[in-house]
């Protein structure tokens, strides 16, 4: 073969393997083995729907393109409440719900929720997580769940500056369903509601502000109405990403493995977004843009809502062992497991 002939075939080779390359790539897109939606309750720039973009892109790309992930976020597939059912039902291959959102169907995970002193999301999300492996809660049965994380623990966020027990008397406040109990201990006038529906919410009056985490502020534009925070932090709200059990049985094992790797870094991924992005963006922009106060608490006043708040774990273990829930033992467990993902 001469030197001429061989560097043409080189480069014709070339050419091809490069055509290949550039036109294949939208076609090994489409051409993916296993396609999968994804849906979630709340907007795209939210950090729950960041952590489903970041999955899907993970998927893709640990998988080399053989899942596709179409993500359907702001509720277009399923809402909050019809999550659960709607993967079920098949309407959607994968669901981010809030399990917070119905503690009565997610009696065990509602513990998370309780206020033991979780200082920020990572720690909760990895405590609920272990738990979660640990005590297989039959209110998952039917259900592969492939991630959980949790918001850092919520804070009050209203129109009018809430400085003591007799400011917040009475006063209607949002919270997800787990948080209900947290401000009726308050004094509060508490309604359970889907996050989604808040920013309409205080703009008609039906509620004076919310508990939750502080992103709120900017990723659903409550600052330009929530103008005050009152700095106590209360309890977390969990969610959980889940498949039809039988749609999981069926996916190939190279893609669940992938999927069950993902899931031990969900945690920690979603939790350093919120706590160290996140939230801390969300209120300088409210100082900036919206004089957003935070209100402190005054040392007397902090230990009064703490004893209002004591009750809370004894009550909890009270009615889940009357369902027949090892109750006590999870919550001896969180309580291991916060103290060891503690920072420092
Ligand atoms: C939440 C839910 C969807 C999108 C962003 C969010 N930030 C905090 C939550 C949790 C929540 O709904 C709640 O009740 O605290």
């Amino acid at each position: 073969m001469n030197r001429r002939k061989s560097l043409s075939a080189l480069t014709a080779t070339l050419t091809a393997a490069l055509a290949a390359g550039l036109f294949g790539l939208p076609q090994a897109a489409s051409a993916a083995e296993v396609t999968l939606t994804y849906a979630f309750f709340a907007p795209a720039k939210t950090f729950p729907a960041r952590q489903m973009t970041h999955w899907a892109e993970q998927l893709a790309k640990r998988t080399n393109g053989k899942v596709d992930v179409k993500t359907f976020p702001g509720g277009t597939l399923l809402g909050a409440k019809e999550m659960y059912d709607g993967v079920t039902k098949g309407v959607a291959d994968i669901g981010l719900g809030s399990p917070s959102y119905d503690p009565g169907r997610f009696p065990l995970t509602s513990g998370v929720a309780l206020p033991v002193g979780f200082t920020n999301a990572t720690q909760a999300s990895r405590t609920l997580w272990a738990l979660t492996k640990e005590f297989k809660p039959k209110e998952y049965e039917g259900f592969k769940v492939i991630a959980m994380f949790t918001t850092e623990p919520g804070f009050i966020q209203t129109k009018t500056a809430v400085r003591n027990a007799a400011d917040l008397a009475g006063m209607k406040l949002r919270a997800a369903g787990t948080g209900v109990p947290v401000l009726k201990a308050l004094g509060a006038a508490p309604i359970g509601m889907p996050m989604p529906e808040v920013p309409q919410s205080v703009q008609t009056g039906v509620i004076n502000g919310t508990m939750t985490s502080r992103e709120v502020l900017q990723d659903f534009k409550l600052a330009e109405s929530l103008k005050f925070v009152t700095d106590y932090p209360t309890v977390v709200v969990a969610f959980a990403a889940v498949m039809d059990q039988k749609k999981w049985d069926k996916l190939p094992a190279d893609v669940k493995k992938v999927i069950e790797e993902l899931a031990e870094e969900m945690p920690g991924w979603t939790g350093n977004y919120h706590d160290n992005e996140n939230v801390g963006a969300a209120m300088a922009w409210a100082a900036k843009e919206h004089k957003l106060q935070v209100v402190s608490l005054a040392a007397d006043e902090r230990a009064r809502w703490d004893g209002k708040l004591k009750s809370m774990e004894d009550e909890w273990v009270k009615e889940m062992s009357g369902k027949g829930l090892p109750a006590a033992a999870y919550l001896k467990r969180m309580r291991e497991l916060r103290d060891q993902f503690a920072k420092k």
